[in-house]
């Protein structure tokens, strides 16, 4: 297995997030990708750059035009109207607004593209969200060509609650999105993606919501309790032509791995069912008992656990690196999970 990893994705560094009524220190820092690819070292892993992509093709088989180039010039924005710092929402559009018309001004479209104020854009977000993106989508390429069987594509920041044109939830690009949509544009015909990050992913199930060859299986945080809040409950079955698939398993605060591995049992098996020939999964370890802002209780050995139960999917596999703020512990939990797929390709 061979893991893609681009040190442009330490240059976003968000001074601050605002959290529970304050600004603190960003939980989503550069110090999450050092200590994932200091334990993927370390396990003696391979570790490669991605490729270079000359153009935003990949990009905007996913994403709104519009709001490529808003991500890439918002901070020089927000720069050229004197003010200091990371760019932050504070106004959004109301329930029913047109999704035709996109502000002229800054905080406009600061507005109308986020959906949350967790999310700073500074002056390296656009080129460690476009590495992130690079990637996943080189993961993609090495996967789709034969190349390997497994793929680690150790992307910050995560991707999952970025939709086709809403960033939020630390997310701007959506990683695993992108690289699902090169593999089947390159030869895959049925995709399942499975998000276990804590947290639903709910930009991931919106952009292929409609799609009959993308099956979104997610376990996470009952969205009654946990964030994207709005999005993540199990009567959310897909629409139109993608009508069955997509499948979630809210879970309550607390979970320990008797019930969640009983859930990814279940997805699992939606998965088996749906008889994909490629699997993206979206890997967060924030459902570890450390996690300083989430509520699961899985451990080391739970992580082992789980990879093992993906793995015995047997399919050609990308992992894309989602969530995980236990500084201490994520390197270890991914390890873990990596470590069931490793082997002869
Ligand atoms: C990203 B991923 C806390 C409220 C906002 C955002 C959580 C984003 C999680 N400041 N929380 O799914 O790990
Ligand atoms: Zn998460």
């Amino acid at each position: 297995m061979r893991t893609i990893y681009s040190p442009d994705q330490l240059l976003h560094a968000p001074r601050t997030e605002f959290h529970r009524g304050e600004l603190v220190p960003g939980f989503e820092c550069p110090q999450r990708a050092e200590n994932v690819l200091t334990a993927v070292r370390a396990a003696g892993l391979a570790i490669e750059a991605p490729a270079s992509f000359d153009d935003e093709q990949h990009l905007l088989r996913v994403h709104q035009p519009e709001f490529i180039e808003f991500l890439r010039t918002a901070h020089d924005q927000w720069l050229a109207l004197g003010r200091d710092g990371d760019a932050l929402p504070a106004t959004w559009p109301v329930r029913g607004a047109r999704p035709d018309r996109i502000p002229v001004e800054l905080d406009g479209k600061l507005g109308f593209f986020s959906c949350d104020m967790a999310t700073p854009i500074t002056a390296g977000t656009w080129r460690t969200t476009r590495a992130a993106a690079d990637t996943a989508t080189s993961g993609a390429q090495l996967l789709c060509t034969g190349v390997e069987k497994t793929v680690f594509a150790l992307c910050r920041p995560p991707g999952h609650h970025a939709s086709r044109n809403v960033y939020g939830g630390y997310c701007y690009l959506n990683n695993a999105a992108i690289a699902t949509q090169y593999l089947g544009d390159h030869g895959a015909s049925r995709i399942a993606i499975l998000d276990v990050d804590y947290h639903h992913g709910n930009g991931t199930q919106q952009i292929f919501y409609d799609r009959s060859d993308v099956l979104f299986a997610s376990i996470h945080a009952d969205p009654a309790t946990d964030y994207p809040y709005f999005l993540g409950h199990d009567d959310e079955t897909g629409i139109g032509e993608g009508t069955g698939c997509n499948v979630n398993f809210p879970l309550p605060r607390g979970t320990g791995w008797q019930s969640y591995s009983e859930a990814l049992d279940a997805a699992c098996q939606r998965i088996e069912d749906f008889a994909p020939d490629t699997l993206v999964l979206s890997l967060g370890v924030d459902t570890s008992e450390n996690d300083p802002i989430s509520a699961f209780r899985l451990n080391t050995e739970d992580y082992r656990g789980l990879g093992q139960r993906i793995a015995r999917l047997d399919l050609p596999t990308l992992i894309v690196l989602e969530g995980g703020y236990a500084l201490d512990d994520i390197g270890a939990h991914v390890v873990a999970v990596l470590g069931a797929f490793s082997g002869p390709g």
